[in-house]
């Protein structure tokens, strides 16, 4: 199990969704799990309190025991932003790694794909992450990514790379 983690905008979806598609291709079975196909459905009840965010990657750390239990690798991206809600992952039995994905806040804010930083800024959403919630930075992550500069293959390339020094050491 991967746990792709960063801030919004950071560009973890994106790598996550390359790395699913490289793999799939090749026939290794892989699915990404992220924000967006979650909160959309089986965590559609959560907000980004800190007790449903600790809700949410509790939820997330169980369906990919699951995907895990059946075989597939799976790719978690999310802000996740608390240390603490993270041991969740790590205290599971299953091979885990984390990957943070290393983009300043004011990249991200510059990116803005979805708006949402202004909307922060301006204090249309509360509680946004790197604006008026704190993001607390991976300590011991098993790769960093820094994405500037970096096509979002060549960020997928090095999680493989990562993936096939633990195969062939
Ligand atoms: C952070 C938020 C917030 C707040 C909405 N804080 O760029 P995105 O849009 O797609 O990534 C963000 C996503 C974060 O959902 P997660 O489930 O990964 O969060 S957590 O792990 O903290 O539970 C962003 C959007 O949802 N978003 N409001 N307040 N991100």
């Amino acid at each position: 199990m991967y746990v792709i983690l960063g801030l919004s905008g950071a560009g973890k979806t994106s790598i996550a969704f390359e790395l699913e598609a490289y793999l799939v291709s090749r026939g290794i079975p892989a699915y990404g799990l992220d924000g967006d196909n979650i909160r959309c459905g089986l965590n559609k009840d959560l907000s980004f309190s800190k007790k449903d965010r600790e809700e949410n990657i509790r939820r997330v750390a169980e369906v990919a025991r699951l995907f895990a239990d059946s075989g597939q690798i799976c790719l978690c991206s999310f802000v996740s932003p608390f240390a603490e809600d993270r041991r969740i992952h790590k205290e599971s039995d299953l091979p885990f790694f984390e990957v943070f994905v290393d983009t300043p806040l004011a990249v991200c804010e510059q990116r803005d794909n979805k708006g949402l930083y202004l909307k922060a800024r301006q204090g249309i959403i509360k509680g946004f992450t790197g604006i008026d919630q704190p993001y607390e930075t991976p300590e011991h992550p098993e790769l960093v990514l820094k994405t500037v500069d970096c096509t979002v293959e060549q960020s997928a390339m090095q999680v493989l790379s990562f993936f096939a020094s633990l195969l062939c050491p």
